[in-house]
């Protein structure tokens, strides 16, 4: 079973797509076990695109993701990582394939609506930036039976 860092970004929130994302997650079978509204600093930004910031569009990704509150959410599933990048599309919603968020909602690279971690270790370390371990709730979902066989998850 896998846990992956998902962001709803200022333009979902700003346009009031969050619900219809949201939707999309839980329609899939991801169970929600984190989520919380807040804003993202420079330095908040500075961690989570550590890999970006020497790169010449930083300043203006660091402008876009600070302009407004995000809706961080951890969701959890079997190849969730995996999974949720499938289902949000493309980086630039203008490549993205009819049927994913970012096909379905967009035209931008940078105002994409929603951010997934790219591997399990990015979500690992992405989790913790955003979420205490108290934060993140463990609870059984009562038709989580009816999801997936036992025997389908490593
Ligand atoms: P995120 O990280 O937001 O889920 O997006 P991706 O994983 O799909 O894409 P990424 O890491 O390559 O880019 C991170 C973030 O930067 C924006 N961006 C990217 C941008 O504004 N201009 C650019 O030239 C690139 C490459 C979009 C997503």
């Amino acid at each position: 079973m896998e846990r992956t860092l998902i962001l709803l970004k200022p333009d979902a929130v700003e346009r009031r797509l969050c619900g219809r994302i949201l939707t999309r997650i839980e329609d899939k079978g991801l169970k929600l076990v984190g989520a919380k509204l807040l804003k993202v600093t420079p330095e908040l930004s500075r961690q989570h695109y550590a890999e970006h910031v020497s790169k010449p569009f930083y300043p203006q990704l660091e402008a876009f993701i600070t302009a407004g509150p995000v809706l961080a959410l951890c969701v959890e599933g079997p190849e969730a990582v995996r999974v949720m990048r499938e289902l949000m599309g493309k980086t630039n919603g203008r490549d993205s394939a009819p049927g994913t968020i970012r096909g379905d909602y967009g035209l931008s690279r940078q105002m994409n609506l929603i951010h997934g971690s790219d591997s399990v270790e990015s979500a690992a370390r992405e989790m913790a930036i955003y979420f205490r371990p108290e934060e993140l709730i463990d609870y059984p979902l009562s038709l989580g039976s009816w999801m997936f066989a036992d025997d389908e998850v490593k």
